[in-house]
């Protein structure tokens, strides 16, 4: 593996400045196989990093997840994309596209995915991959991710209701379907059948499942993904050997990881660094980077603790100026501010070896940005770790940093010594608390709102 660049020290003096696009070999500084993961709880902006470096590789792959990832990119004539299950490397025409065997792949909405495109001139044919390894997301699954919030009553985990939690049981309780088994009909009507009786036994007439039109949906739902599957751990295999760059396009994020996240307000699979190796069969020692994307404040969809939270008009303020509402559900997102004690534990699990903090544009019009830097328990101790415990965390205040704003719109800067020295100061103190690199800085939505360090 590549050894980073140490951090800039504590000078307000710019380190370096190009602008993405300023050169041919942009982001070959994360080498041949490079993971980009999120630090926070989703929607970060890993969408428009992965967006931006994908053109500069060969192939791009998710490894885990299902559609309840959003990630919204632009293209640059300015046309929006919501995608879910396709990696957005789609849009560079040149990359293949993997969905890894670690993903719960609903087929239809990979299908509407394709569709889309086509009808936007990106084509999916002979460069996507639909890994014959990864669990197929019914609506039954769906169906049941309902109930199951349902009986939740007011602890509900406030998930998208795409049955990802459904899919990965049936997967660890291996009664699962994998797209290896949609090539033969007959085995495929039998694992569902097993599955409808089990949550008929489960949940009893609240179930309501239609069984005879899922699998008349398949029926052609199989005949149109057929082409795109394929051993995605052979083609990945091959492709590193051939020297193509690898990138991974990771979903969700590290506090929403079901090992490392706030449990159970997580989603469920492994969002972070061992996500990739199992989701692909890729060897941890090929992976030359691990990008971590951090938003210059914090959001949170769903229920759970979140520390930073902020329940004053700040919070609309960012949430009007960020957009932040769900790329798949819609849902308004909780907002906060920058919390390092839970970015330390991401860059501890993950091994970033650089950061990218995305939405700095957003903090502009704050005279004073807070930065979350220590939580203290009621009987005053200090706690630096993030914990386990969350009624522990729950009971915690945080302790603040407040950091002057820079008051001036930052939309347009490309370099990082047109950002104003507040800004600067705002992102080398991010370095500086959590011993990663910020390598680059997002500024807008657009691929080329992006600076680099
Ligand atoms: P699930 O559906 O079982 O994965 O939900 C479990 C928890 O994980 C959270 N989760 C997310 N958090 C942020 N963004 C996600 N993707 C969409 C987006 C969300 C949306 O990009 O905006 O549109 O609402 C995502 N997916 C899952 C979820 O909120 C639960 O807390
Ligand atoms: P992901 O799930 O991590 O890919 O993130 P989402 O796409 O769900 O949410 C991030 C949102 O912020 C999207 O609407 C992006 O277009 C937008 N976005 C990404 N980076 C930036 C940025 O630097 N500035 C601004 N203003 N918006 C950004
Ligand atoms: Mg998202």
């Amino acid at each position: 593996p590549v050894v980073p660049r140490a951090v800039a020290g504590k000078s307000s003096e710019p380190v370096s400045g190009r602008s993405v696009g300023d050169s041919g070999d942009d982001f070959a500084e994360v080498g041949q196989i490079c993971a980009v993961l999120g630090t926070q709880w989703g929607d970060e902006g890993k969408g428009k990093l992965v967006d931006a470096m994908a053109q500069t590789f060969e192939v791009v792959a998710r490894a885990q997840g299902g559609a309840n990832a959003g990630h919204t990119i632009y293209s640059p004539d300015g046309t929006k994309h919501a995608l879910h299950l396709m990696p957005c490397g789609i849009l560079n025409p040149d990359a293949k596209c993997v969905i890894g065997n670690g993903c719960v792949i609903h087929i239809p909405t990979v299908l509407g995915e394709i569709e889309g495109l086509r009808e936007k001139g990106v084509t999916c044919d002979g460069r996507l991959f639909v890994s014959d390894r990864a669990h197929v997301l019914l609506d039954l699954h769906k169906e049941v991710d309902g109930l199951r919030e349902s009986e939740l009553a007011d602890k509900k985990i406030g998930t998208t209701k795409r049955g990802i939690g459904p899919c990965y049981s049936s997967k660890a309780i291996r009664n699962g379907i994998r797209v290896h088994d949609l090539l033969d009909f007959a085995c495929f009507e039998r694992k569902l059948r097993c599955l409808v009786a089990e949550n008929e036994k489960r949940f009893g007439s609240a179930f309501e499942y239609d069984v005879e039109a899922e699998l008349e949906a398949y029926r052609g739902h199989i005949e149109q993904i057929r082409p795109y599957i394929s051993d995605s751990v052979e083609i990945l295999h091959e492709e590193r050997e051939r020297g193509s760059r690898i990138l991974i396009e990771g979903a969700n994020a590290t506090m929403l990881d079901l090992d490392f996240g706030t449990y159970p307000f997580v989603t469920s699979s492994s969002t972070t660094i061992g996500g990739v190796c199992s989701g692909l069969g890729m060897a941890p020692n090929a992976v030359s980077h691990v990008v971590g994307v951090a938003k210059a404040y914090t959001t949170r969809v769903g229920a759970g603790p979140y520390p930073t939270e902020i329940h004053d008009e700040v919070r609309d303020q960012i949430r009007a100026l960020g957009g932040e509402y769900g790329t798949t559900t819609g849902r308004p997102r909780r907002c906060g501010w920058l919390d390092i004690v839970a970015l330390r534990y991401a860059c501890a699990v993950n091994g970033f070896t650089y950061l990218n903090i995305t939405k700095l544009d957003v903090l502009s019009e704050m005279g004073e940005i807070k930065v979350g830097t220590k939580y203290v328990t009621g009987e005053g101790q200090r706690v630096e770790w993030f914990p386990a415990d969350l009624d522990l965390l729950e009971s915690c205040q945080v302790e603040y940093e407040t950091l002057p704003g820079w008051l001036e719109d930052i939309s347009g800067c490309r370099s990082w010594q047109e950002l104003p020295a507040n800004a600067r100061r705002y992102v080398e103190r991010i370095e500086e608390l959590v011993g990663v690199p910020v390598r680059w800085i997002g500024v807008g939505p657009g691929r080329d709102a992006l600076i680099t360090k």
